[in-house]
């Protein structure tokens, strides 16, 4: 147990998120707490495709927060129309990956802006500031890194695992190429050794696939130990299972349990506390962190605002003392 000195005044908040569990509490710490919220997105997952440079998870943590996204189907915009996917097939274009007519928009505007020499930290900002989101969303890196998901048919890059395969081969490994050379860039580096810092925030994704890409810069994950603010992570895991995705399976495949004491050892080093569902509390008792029990499934946005000020509330619970080992 460390006493840690009293650090008065500290009202913002960092977030580590992927896709679309992760953005649901990230909508749910906005709405809590607007512009005081930076979010870490994820870029392990971004590729080129049809000569577009797609960045899932942050266009999926841009149109949850700006109120665009299509909440059923987790990932691309509502009310989204698919006539140039079905121009594409028929004339030999790869529809594997599902561009909609509205969502190219961003892709086509992110593609034109990084060719002419812009950060993808730069346009993703633009971006938000235009979609009236008063959150900051960063990008983990504007270096490539790019998540490689070696499995029993052979390695394969990220989207072509998730979407193409959908998830089907056995994950025997996962690697970030490009992270031990990438930079955390300057926008990173301010928002996580900010001196008012509340809280680092650990959002419900995939660890193995969403939030390790983020710790792997190296930069990155050492002032994330080092921060003076509480680490709270939420267990993606509820009842023994992942609530949507690929989580459940890919732990089975790594040998790894589906509960969230497996979740608190693999964040072992980094965490002060860790939320667990109300079906788990069994296993509030875990060793080095922190547990505080709470419904984490988040079906509405009234769920997204209640875990939001359940996990600040339990940040500054031990934001004096700390248990980090
Ligand atoms: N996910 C799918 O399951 N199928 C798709 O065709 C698909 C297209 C797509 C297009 C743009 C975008 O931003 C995301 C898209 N996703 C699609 C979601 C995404 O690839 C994954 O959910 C994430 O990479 C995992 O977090």
């Amino acid at each position: 147990m460390t006493v840690r000195a009293p650090r008065p005044d500290t009202h913002r908040v960092v977030a580590l998120c992927g896709g679309v569990g992760g953005a649901k509490l990230a909508l749910g710490l906005a709405r809590v707490l607007g512009e005081d919220l930076t979010v870490i997105v994820n870029t392990g997952d971004d590729f080129e495709h049809l000569g577009l440079m797609i960045s899932p998870d942050i266009d999926t943590v841009l149109y949850t927060l700006s109120g665009l996204a299509d909440k059923e189907r987790g990932w691309g915009r509502a009310d989204e129309s698919w006539e140039f996917m079905r121009a594409l097939g028929p004339l030999g274009g790869e529809t594997w990956f599902q561009l909609g007519d509205r969502d190219l928009a961003l892709h086509v505007l992110r593609t034109q802006q990084l060719r002419s020499g812009r950060s993808l930290t730069d346009v993703v900002g633009d971006i938000a500031r235009r979609l009236g989101i008063a959150a900051t969303i960063l990008p983990m890196s504007d270096d490539p890194i790019r998540t490689m998901v070696e499995t029993d048919e052979g390695t394969l890059p990220f989207q072509r695992y998730f979407v193409e395969r959908r998830c089907g081969p056995a994950v025997r490994a996962i690697r970030f190429d490009g992270a031990l050379e990438a930079a955390m860039s300057a926008a990173v580096r301010a928002a996580l050794a900010a001196p008012d810092l509340r809280a680092i925030v650990v959002c419900p994704s995939n660890p193995f696939l969403s939030v390790d890409p983020i710790l792997a810069v190296p930069d990155l994950r050492r002032l994330v130990e080092a921060s003076q603010a509480p680490v709270v992570a939420v267990s993606p895991i509820i009842g023994g299972k992942a609530v949507k995705g690929p989580t459940a399976k890919i732990m089975a495949e790594l040998d790894v349990p589906t509960t969230s004491r497996a979740i608190a050892d693999h964040y072992r080093g980094l965490l002060d506390a860790l939320v667990i569902d109300e079906t788990d509390a069994a296993e509030r008792d875990l060793p080095g962190v922190s547990t505080k029990v709470a419904p984490t499934l988040m079906q509405s946005d009234a769920d997204r605002e209640r875990l939001a000020g359940t996990v600040l509330a339990f940040a500054d619970e031990i934001a004096a003392i700390g248990s980090r080992s």
